[in-house]
Parts: C-alpha cells; sequence; structure tokens
C-alpha cells in the first residue's frame, strides 16, 4: 500500500479564501516553480499535472457568511466541492493524489475525495495549529482554521456534506504533530474527543524519531490508508518564513524530512497535500522549495 503506488497526480488549488492574507494563491505556481514534477519523476513516478481548480471570487457581500463566522464560506464550500470530484476520480484511476495549496481550508476538498475509498482513513496534520475550531469558537471566521473540525463532521453542513457524507474522519484515527498554537475551544474539542496530538513538547522530549515511530505504529494498526495534511507552518518560520501565520518554536527542517523519510520507509502514505506556501510573503522562494523537498523525501528520495 501506500507509497508503492508508482503513479502520481498533481493538483493545484490557489484559494485563499479560508483566511485574509493575500498571496497563498500563489502557493501551487511556487511549488511547480520550484521543480515539483521534474524532482518526482526522477524518482521514476509517472506524472499527471490536471492543472489548477478554478476559485470561486471573493464575493465583498458574503454578507451571510460574515454572519455566521464563516468568511467567504459559498466560495469556499463550491471550490472544494470540485476539488473533492477531481481527487475522487484520481484514486478512482488507481493514482496518488498530491495536493498544492492554497489555504488549509482546501484539506475540507481534498479529504471528501480521499475518503469515500477507505473504511478507515488516517491523517497526519502536521501543523503548528490544530484547525479544530468551528464557527462558534473561532477567533477569526477564517474557515482555514476550521477543515480538521469540518473532517471530523463538525461545522456548517455545506462544508461537512461536501462529496454527499460525513464524517470524513473518525476521531481516533487523527494524528496532529508540531501543534503549538490552539484556541480555546480547540483544546476543549482535543479533550473530548481523546484526539491524539504530538505538540512541540512531546517533539522535543521524545524526539522526532520516537514520535513518527510511534505514529506509524498507531496508524499502521487501525487504518486502511493515511492521508499526510502538511502546513508548511508546522516548521519553525526559520526554515519556513514564507506562511499566514508564522509561529515561533517550530518544527525544524531536518526534523520534517526524518519524518517524511521514516513514512516513505513505512509506505503508509496513500495521499498528501502542502499547504499555506505563500510567496508574496517568502525569501527567494524557500518555502516552496523547503515543500518541494519534503515532498522529494516523502516520496522516497535517497542520499545514498
Ligand atoms: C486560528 C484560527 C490557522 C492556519 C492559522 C489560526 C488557524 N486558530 N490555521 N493558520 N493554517 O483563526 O482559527
Ligand atoms: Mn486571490
Ligand atoms: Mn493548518
Ligand atoms: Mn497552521
Amino acid at each position: 500500500r501506500g507509497n508503492s503506488v508508482k503513479k502520481v497526480s498533481i493538483i493545484g488549488v490557489p484559494m485563499d479564501l479560508g483566511q485574509t492574507r493575500r498571496g497563498v494563491d500563489m502557493g501551487p505556481s511556487a511549488m511547480r516553480y520550484a521543480g515539483i514534477i521534474e524532482r518526482l519523476e526522477r524518482l521514476h513516478y509517472e506524472i499527471e499535472d490536471l492543472g489548477d481548480v478554478s476559485i470561486g471570487k471573493m464575493e465583498w457581500s458574503d454578507d451571510e457568511g460574515l454572519r455566521l463566522n464563516l468568511r467567504n464560506l459559498k466560495a469556499v464550500a463550491k471550490t472544494n466541492e470540485k476539488l473533492a470530484e477531481m481527487v475522487d476520480d484520481v484514486v478512482q484511476r488507481g493514482r496518488f493524489p498530491l495536493v498544492l495549496g492554497g489555504d488549509h481550508s482546501i484539506a475540507i476538498g481534498t479529504l471528501a475525495g480521499v475518503a469515500k475509498h477507505y473504511q478507515n482513513l488516517g491523517v497526519i496534520w502536521y501543523d503548528a495549529h490544530g484547525d479544530l475550531n468551528t464557527a462558534e469558537t473561532s477567533p477569526s471566521g477564517n474557515i482555514h482554521g476550521m477543515s480538521l473540525a469540518v473532517c471530523l463532521g463538525l461545522g456548517h453542513p455545506y462544508l461537512t456534506k461536501i462529496g454527499g457524507y460525513s464524517p470524513k474522519v473518525k476521531p481516533e484515527n487523527v494524528v496532529l504533530i508540531g501543534v503549538r498554537s490552539l484556541d480555546e475551544g480547540e483544546k476543549q474539542l482535543i479533550r473530548e474527543k481523546g484526539i491524539k496530538v504530538y505538540t512541540m513538547h512531546e517533539v522535543d522530549r521524545l524526539g522526532m524519531a520516537a514520535v513518527m515511530e510511534e505514529t506509524i505504529a498507531y496508524l499502521q494498526g487501525r487504518t486502511d490508508g493515511v492521508h499526510l495534511s502538511l502546513d508548511l507552518d508546522g516548521l519553525d518560520p526559520h526554515d519556513a518564513p514564507g506562511v499566514g501565520t508564522p509561529v515561533i518554536g517550530g518544527l525544524t527542517y531536518r526534523e520534517s524530512h526524518l519524518a517524511m523519510e521514516m513514512l516513505a520507509e513505512a509506505q503508509l502514505i496513500t495521499s498528501a497535500e502542502f499547504v499555506e506556501v505563500n510567496p508574496i510573503l517568502d525569501e527567494r522562494n524557500k518555502t516552496a522549495s523547503v515543500a518541494v523537498g519534503l515532498m522529494g523525501s516523502l516520496f522516497g528520495e535517497k542520499l545514498v
């Protein structure tokens, strides 16, 4: 299973409506420019680039969304519906979906397309944040801070019902890694649902090798596929400066490569997305290059 699938389909999602920093819609271009296709071809994958999903336009008078504390609700929902259909088709055709964001609200569509193909999909959420808010708990109204909650079935039906079913994942099949910024409602939800979380505290105590060994053993035993949702802000801003919400004290470049290499070795991952690359806030496309390097490791690149 997992990365043994040698056919990869790339989908760009130039979405910036799930938050308020413009520029993250250029993430897919930046990662293509940083050489993702050549990188995977060198590893002997057969690559198909499906181009970019078209994004609904921002409605400056999105009164309903704002009233509900769900900024750009309709456009975000519509885009994720299209993404879900594309991802569904990719999995149907026996290929590995590699989704390039875009802000993290796109995980709603990716998981809607992937999860219907599994009885027990696992999710690794590699992120400084939990993205476990609902409209009721969100301090910002930004849907990118709610996408994991939506996939657990919590939130507005426009979002939770994408793909025609809900929930997409069970809380016990989710592992969060790199967390260091949670809102009060998110902490409550984590406790309530018993979601497995490796905060920076655990990463520092155990070391990344042990965190990944535990994560892999845990998910291998209970899932029939695992989606990797990697938010570049999980990394320290020193290594990944081009993100909308940098949080000091994050995972290093080296820890992140180790994590990807261990996932590759375990052949655990069946779909992946790399999100929140914002070239406007970046330094000479560093963050996109780091993202592409991590994809290289995830897909089995080795030094020797
Ligand atoms: C905060 C919120 C968030 C990403 C920031 C931030 C959420 N918890 N997610 N950057 N990727 O607004 O809900
Ligand atoms: Mn835009
Ligand atoms: Mn996120
Ligand atoms: Mn984040």
